[in-house]
């Protein structure tokens, strides 16, 4: 064995062997072996951008370890990889060097596969998948046809953002400061378009039923994300007449409790009545003018949405008055900014007393600010502040005055209902999901339109629609599709006429909304998915990605799966049982990025140090839900600690190698015979059983990897110094070599590769991924141990279980570590450190 660490060597060789005896490969379906429990861990699939970064290493290693893991306690594993190949990016590419989008996506994704690879992730390659492979997206176009024939998918004018230089379609974030990304001061302009829509809307209310099923499996956050997203909220519709139309003007509030106090009734200014308000007005065109000047500054704010700055109020009065079919007062129609077409009724009551928005607007525009809820506690409202938008008691209210809130909402909405000027309802924030793409490489819509019959759908025997490879990339036009006659001309399927094919293809967001069903049987032909192989994979066991997929992706594969359901492809509604989001990885504060100049290329790390101190060094630099500040020191920390571990495991491999114990069973009996254990032997038994239970119990719940390969680190500084013990006799080989070995399972998860060779090196044939993962001694584990608790200035934040006898170092490490107070120093310059032995860890933090 060589004396030196080669990791360059070892890894070549252990990749080769595992690829050789397909270490990864998931059993088929049902597996032969029938007492095995299956496990589906799944991490997103990357976009071929040409190289991995450090965000894909740390959340494929992350996943890798997982997976490891689940193989050692006997699970048939089903951990996949494939890439979302279709898209904006390879597409401008394209028009930069004239070249096909193709050609960059697959020459990117040998690249990457080769980076991957590099890596040693535990992937069974033989289901890898490409989104841009006509036998891929022909069940992209699958699903649309089935959508389309439930009216899930459907046609409609909407409003789109245009650059008239591109003569294409942008997508809002193309869309800088109001004007093209690539045309810098050329304003994009809106235009309505035809658009395809998925109608995600109909399975609003099953999105947040369904919650319940994720509910202890997701994080909290993204569940809050997705029902802030999705945005029920229950309320009243209530029309104001407005007389000179002689036609009402309705609006939705969540607060018809408060409508005495409405001053005025606010119109979006693309609302369908301001058309009839330009027309009847005796001013049409200064009118006309201010809805012009209010659609800018309307649409500067939906062009922002998401962001919640406070975006400034502006209106102007219409000339005309709506009645308060409550109270029979008439209050001015103004328009607003700030009121949305898409949501409610694209009409607002004002009600500036007990709504912030409607203050802010109200008082620039100089209305009254009338109260009519007053603080349930008796308390005065302060009106000079702000509104107050808590629910009180009416005053000032008629009929209603001295009623709670609640009360009056329910016998408002009566009233409304008996007398039939408004309902209760629910209204959702959610949209229907826009999927047509003015762009190449994308899916073909399947559709075909044809000036006798219509629009009519490619039958279904005609699919896969295939992107046609002889487009020319011009930058220039609606979209290449567009301008291919072979490619448009089509014969209609109904009447053989000549009609014209659908030229936009669909958001890749489509792609990946059911990618990780077909993990389970990738070539299937016959069917998107095998029903047999989904049976038995699904749910994904483990989902693990990045945050700023909380809402889109996540949300779509969600629907998807409904529908899926609704069709009976898939006899569950939930496809993933648990969702982990991993924080980022950054350098100098801030996310890495070509533009910042503070990228670290994973493949040079590789290159430099060996793919198995870039994944520890992943795992060890923070707890995988936050952000990872990239360090060099760390790496090379890193690096030293599976150099000691390499020196201190060949130390005494050649004697070892020759003396048998229980662990390649499971078995982590000590093996000492003949005699009670030394008290060396006792110490370094409780260290290893103390670190193997830590380890299990974290894989089980938190995933705290920084703290596990810390106590890795501490357990094999023990072993290092073990040497006088050993010369004295105090430690029995056997009881060496089974520490030794757990030592090395417990690090193949980590950093597999040299742990295969020390493993083969204690003379084990196959490799660690086939030996059960060993047992903890609980009894063991816990004797002699400690709670310490951790002060954070001056406050309880923590508490830790050591050894009685761990060393200040180990301890000052695991209190850092510790999930709270992890929390507390997080971001903070720790200033002073406290040890009292045995009773206490404090830090000051500034
Ligand atoms: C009067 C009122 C009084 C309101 C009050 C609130 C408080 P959520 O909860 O998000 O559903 N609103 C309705 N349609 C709108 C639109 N298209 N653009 C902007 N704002 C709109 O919000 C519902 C509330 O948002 C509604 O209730 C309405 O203001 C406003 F003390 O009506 B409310
Ligand atoms: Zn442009
Ligand atoms: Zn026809």
């Amino acid at each position: 064995m060589d004396p030196q660490y080669n990791p360059q060597a070892i890894e070549s060789k252990w990749q080769k062997r595992w690829e050789a005896g397909h270490l990864f490969d998931a059993e088929p379906e049902p597996t032969p072996d029938s007492a095995r429990k299956e496990y589906y861990v799944l991490e997103m699939l990357p976009y071929p951008s040409g190289d991995i970064h450090m965000g894909h290493v740390r959340n494929y290693t992350l996943g890798d370890a997982l997976a490891r893991y689940k193989w050692m306690q006997g699970y048939n594993v089903l951990h996949p990889i494939g890439w979302d190949a279709f898209g904006l990016p390879a597409e401008n590419a394209a028009i930069k060097h004239q070249r096909h989008p193709s050609e960059f996506t697959f020459s990117f994704i040998d690249r990457m596969r080769g980076q991957l690879k590099r890596l040693g992730l535990s992937y069974d390659w033989r289901r890898e998948i490409a989104t841009c492979v006509p036998e891929y997206y022909r069940w992209n176009q699958w699903f649309f046809l089935r959508m389309y024939e439930r009216g899930l998918a459907y046609r409609k004018k909407s409003r789109v953002n245009w650059c008239p230089l591109c003569e294409t379609v942008l997508a809002n974030e193309q869309v800088v400061n109001g004007c093209c990304w690539r045309h810098e001061d050329t304003a994009v302009i809106e235009r309505e378009l035809e658009q395809w829509f998925l109608k995600i809307t109909a399975y609003a209310e099953r999105l947040l039923e369904d919650m319940k099923e994720l509910r202890g499996g997701w994080p909290e956050r993204v569940l809050a994300m997705q029902e802030n997203w999705i945005g029920k909220s229950k309320g009243t519709l209530v029309d104001f007449e407005i007389g000179q139309l002689g036609e009402p003007v309705r609006v939705f509030t969540t607060r018809v409790d408060t409508i005495y106090g409405c001053t005025a009734v606010l119109l979006a200014p693309g609302h369908s009545l301001v058309g009839k308000l330009i027309a009847k007005s005796p001013h049409a065109g200064s009118l006309r003018e201010k809805v012009e000047r209010i659609k800018v500054s309307s649409a500067a704010l939906s062009a922002r949405a998401g962001d919640e700055a406070n975006p400034e109020k502006i209106g102007a009065f219409t000339g005309f008055t709506a009645r308060n079919p409550y109270s029979g007062e008439s209050v001015p129609v103004w328009l607003a900014n700030f009121v949305l077409m898409e949501y409610g009724t694209g009409a607002v009551m004002a009600v500036p007393a007990h709504d912030q928005r409607d203050y802010e607007f109200c008082k620039q525009y100089g209305l009254p600010i009338p109260q009519v809820i007053a603080p349930l506690d008796g308390s005065a409202a302060d009106l000079a502040q702000g509104a107050f938008s808590e629910y009180g008691r009416l005053m000032n209210s008629g009929p209603y005055t001295g009623l709670t809130s609640e009360d009056a909402q329910a016998r408002m909405t009566g009233e409304a209902e008996a007398k039939g000027f408004g309902k209760g309802t629910t209204q959702y924030r959610l949209r229907d999901w826009g999927v047509s793409r003015q762009r190449y490489w994308g899916t073909p819509i399947p559709i075909i339109y044809c000036s006798k019959c219509g629009v009519v759908p490619v039958p279904e025997s005609n699919l896969p629609v295939v992107l046609p490879m002889n487009a020319r990339f011009t930058g220039r036009g609606a979209s290449p599709l567009a301008e291919m006659e072979d490619f448009v001309n089509v014969a209609c399927p109904k009447c053989d006429g000549a009609a014209r094919r659908e030229t936009d293809t669909m958001d890749t967001f489509v792609d990946s909304s059911w990618y990780f069903y077909r993990y389970t049987d990738p070539k299937i032909s016959t069917a998107p998915v095998s029903q047999a192989a989904v049976k038995y994979w699904f749910p994904v066991d483990q989902y693990i990605g990045g945050i700023e997929h909380a809402i889109l992706h996540l949300i779509y594969m969600r629907f998807f799966t409904k529908v899926m359901q609704d069709i009976n492809l898939v006899d569950f509604s939930e496809p993933v049982a648990r969702l982990f989001t991993q924080g980022m990885v950054i350098k100098d504060g801030a996310k890495m990025s070509k533009s910042k100049g503070n990228v670290v290329d994973p493949t040079q790390m590789c290159a430099r140090y060996g793919a198995d101190t870039v994944r520890l060094y992943m795992l060890f630099a923070a707890p995988p839900e936050r952000d990872l500040e990239w360090s060099d020191a760390g790496i090379e920390g890193a690096a030293r600690f599976l150099n000691r571990v390499y020196r201190v495991a060949t130390k005494h491999a050649g004697v070892l190698s020759a003396v048998r114990t229980r662990v390649p069973e499971g078995n982590t009996e000590s093996g000492i015979v003949n005699r009670e254990p030394t008290p060396e032997e006792r110490r370094l038994l409780l260290k290893v059983h103390r670190t193997l239970r830590h380890v299990s119990e974290d894989m089980e719940e938190r995933w705290h990897y920084n703290t596990d390969i810390a106590m890795l680190m501490d357990l094999v500084n023990e072993i290092g110094d073990l040497d006088p013990a050993i010369e004295a006799g105090e430690i029995q080989a056997s009881c060496l070599k089974m520490s030794m070995e757990v030592l090395v399972l417990m690090l193949s998860i980590f950093a597999p590769h040299i742990a295969d060779e020390l493993w083969e090196s204690l003379g084990h044939g196959e490799p660690a991924l086939k030996t059960p993962w060993p047992k903890f001694n609980a009894a063991l584990a816990q004797e002699d141990e400690l709670e310490i608790p951790i002060q954070i200035n001056g406050k309880l934040r923590g508490r830790i279980r050591v050894a009685r006898d761990a060393g200040e170092d180990e301890v000052m490490r695991m209190a850092q570590a510790e999930e709270k107070a992890a929390q507390y120093l997080s971001g903070k310059a720790v200033i002073k450190t406290v040890y009292v032995p045995q009773k206490l860890v404090s830090f000051v933090v500034k």
